[in-house]
């Protein structure tokens, strides 16, 4: 008979040695990490985790989309695995914790399960979900995407960077281009571990965040069209000139969210000036918004807003504008049976906790069309990420993971009993 769930717990300083040593794979001097998707980093973190699973007993399987699952066999394989998935991925200065802590509490509830000699009724599975952070191949998110019926393989390999590099030739470039068809198996229910990436637990002194859901979200692509020309020769009243378009187009892209305090936020995070010469008139400028609201109605009326002034601000400044929608999450709720778990584990483990719903994207985010979903948030200090000074106290990361692995553990029971198979 297995020990009671409330009585087993990670091993802190394993989990947190396996943090800092992946961290090494694309570490920046300011100790954050660069390692964007599908790059050589990612191959090397990826075959570092294949073998960190296949060494603590699982079967590893990679499917089209290149996402991985490292399954440990449970009493009952007829049962559908429980999951546990995030992302090895980071944005470009990204930080050590962002989907890395998701994946790698992951392992460690596996080598926990292992030395304690638990036997679940399923099997688990942990998952790197491809190219969540979508900051090379947009969207974000693709391959769950993918998973839950979303996006097709086509559209996804089809996705470039900003050098024109494809995703699916960058997925065979690495060898991760798996044979199994992403989305061909259930998840019986699917768990993701994650600092919140905002201020609220730190300012509450929350141990753990219950997440409820994702906000909605959306991002276009702008491409503002003027005439380069001599920045010595041309009188001011005869310019085109497109960078001088774009940038009131970002301060109307603020404006917009400023309109929707206190929820909605909107950001251009990426601009490309051309010819970018100190000594031309920019003839056209290529920038990114991302709208983002708890409400999917009032992103769709950002959305209108948005256009509307970018429209307006062309038409006075003779410019020429193309507006692309290339992605829209809408808000999504969790699972209401694996959000009390994770409240109940919080609880038992006497954790302080809250309820949240997230603002950052995540794959839990698709994966809940396909299976019972949520997610367990600890705080990161000043709420910072997506910045190589992110930084999460071990003494949270243990917690959550100890959430993690108890909520998961409690949903293995109630799902086999349910199936009329527990123990
Ligand atoms: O954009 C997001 O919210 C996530 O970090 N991909
Ligand atoms: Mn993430
Ligand atoms: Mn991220």
């Amino acid at each position: 008979m297995s020990a009671p769930i409330g009585n087993i717990s990670i091993d802190g300083d394993r989990m947190w040695a396996t943090i800092m040593e992946t961290a090494q794979i694309g570490g920046t001097p300011k100790g954050g990490i660069r390692r964007l998707t599908l790059t050589d980093l990612d191959h090397q973190v990826r075959d570092w985790f294949r073998s960190a699973c296949e060494a603590a007993g699982c079967t590893v399987v990679v499917d089209d989309m290149g996402n991985i699952f490292a399954r440990r066999p449970g009493r009952d394989p007829a049962l559908p695995p429980i999951a546990i998935g995030s992302h090895l991925d980071t944005q470009p200065t990204g930080g050590k914790y962002d989907g890395i802590i998701g994946v790698l509490a992951g392992l460690e509830v596996l080598r926990t399960l292992n030395d304690q000699g638990y036997e679940t009724n399923a099997p688990i599975e942990i998952i790197d979900w491809t190219n969540e952070e979508g900051s090379r191949f947009a969207p974000a998110m693709l391959s769950s995407g993918v998973f839950a019926g979303v996006f097709d393989t086509d559209y996804a390999y089809a996705r470039e960077d900003r050098e024109g590099q494809r995703f699916g030739d960058e997925l065979t470039r690495i060898g991760y281009k798996g044979d199994v068809k992403c989305g061909s198996h259930a998840l019986g229910a699917h768990f993701e571990f994650h600092i919140e990436q905002g201020p609220i637990l730190e300012a509450e002194a929350k141990t753990i965040g219950v997440v409820t859901g994702v906000q909605g979200m959306r991002w276009y692509e702008v491409t503002v069209t003027g005439t380069e020309s001599h920045a010595g020769t041309t009188p001011m009243k005869l310019r085109r000139d497109a960078l001088l378009g774009a940038s009131r187009m970002v301060a109307a892209v603020n404006d917009v969210a400023c309109a929707h305090t206190p929820d909605a936020v909107a950001t251009v995070g990426l601009i490309e000036s051309r010819p970018n010469s100190r000594n031309v008139v920019p003839g056209s400028v290529f920038f990114t918004i991302d709208l983002r609201h708890p409400s999917d109605g009032v992103v769709a009326a950002m959305e209108a807003e948005t256009q509307a002034a970018l429209r307006r601000i062309a038409a006075e400044s003779g410019l020429e504008i193309v507006i692309e929608r290339v992605w829209d999450s809408p808000a999504v709720r969790f699972d209401p049976d694996c959000i009390a778990s994770v409240r109940r584990a919080a609880d038992l483990s006497g954790y302080p906790s809250r309820d949240i719903v997230s603002g950052a994207g995540h794959d839990s985010a698709y994966i809940a069309r396909v299976a019972p979903t949520t997610m367990v948030f600890v705080p990161c200090e000043k709420g910072l990420s997506h910045n190589e000074a992110e930084h999460a106290e071990k003494t949270d990361v243990v917690a959550g993971a100890n959430v993690l692995l108890r909520a998961v553990l409690e949903t293995d029971q109630r799902l086999a009993e349910r199936a009329g198979r527990g123990d």
